[in-house]
């Protein structure tokens, strides 16, 4: 799959493009089947709060043939190679659950922060790309984005702790004023199987779910092989060091096969 030359545009100006409903209903059926059952595993790649809130896993591909074949999943790995050239590895793959009336909520960050700060990523020329496992509504914490700010490049942060997982290296409240004052703020919403795809210094949060609903999200990052991680500092289900290049398979594999 390739961006349209106006998506491509769109891409480059806001950091972001939104699809809605990418992957079908029986994908989207696998993929929450197949979380279920690594959730249930006993892992050291799960990210819980002290408190016992579940807050997400990581690696699946090491545990789940079907993630691993969503990692080289033509629609995500296309546009990454569109926007990065060849010769991508995954530098961090996870889903991050947010529970019926849960308590997680992520800082404002740029995802180059913690990846330069804890991983030693030489450049900022990685992307993300979220998949909704369920609808994403104004309820249920969705991301916000600052449209423009990824042209900022990597902005001074302050390291924060965040229960669960790794410190982030988040964007102090006045840096964030500013950046919302140029760009606006976009919270993408959308049905299960939509997709994100943002670049690695773009300003996000998100807030907690006040819903009853769940918001789980996977979230795989691309890399250059050429600008695989230098200084590692975090167990390898943070941060990959497995940097062989990934091949593209066409959608049809990813279900059969
Ligand atoms: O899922 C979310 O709400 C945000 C996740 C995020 O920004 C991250 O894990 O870096």
């Amino acid at each position: 799959m390739r961006l349209e030359p106006a998506q491509l545009q769109r891409y480059r100006s806001d950091g972001l493009v939104h699809f809605p409903g990418l992957f079908d209903a029986a994908e989207i059926a696998a993929l929450k089947m197949e979380q279920a059952r690594i959730l249930a595993l006993d892992l050291e790649a799960h990210l819980r709060a002290a408190s016992g809130e579940f807050l997400g896993t990581t690696a699946m591909d090491r545990v789940s043939p079907l993630y691993a074949r969503l990692l080289r999943d033509e629609r995500l790995l296309g546009l990454a190679e569109q926007l990065l050239g060849p010769r991508l590895y995954c530098h961090q793959y996870k889903i991050i659950l947010k529970q019926p009336f849960g308590k997680l909520s992520l800082p404002w960050h740029q995802d180059y922060g913690p990846w330069l700060h804890h991983d030693g990523m030489p450049e900022p020329k990685a992307i993300s790309i979220g998949i909704y496992l369920d609808e994403v509504t104004e309820f249920n914490g969705p991301i916000v984005y600052i449209p423009g700010s990824h042209a900022d490049g990597l902005i001074e942060y302050e390291v924060i702790p965040v229960p669960g997982t790794t410190p982030i290296p988040s964007l102090p409240d006045a840096t964030v004023a500013k950046l919302a004052a140029r760009g606006g703020l976009v919270a993408p919403k959308g049905p299960p199987g939509s997709v994100t795809i943002f670049d690695s210094c773009m300003a996000h949060a998100s807030g907690q779910n006040q819903s009853p609903h769940p918001r789980n999200l996977i979230y795989l990052s691309y890399n250059p092989v050429s600008n695989a991680i230098r200084k590692p500092t975090r167990p390898t289900h943070f941060a990959s060091q497995d940097f062989t290049p990934l091949t593209p398979a066409p959608r049809a594999a990813l279900l059969a096969p």
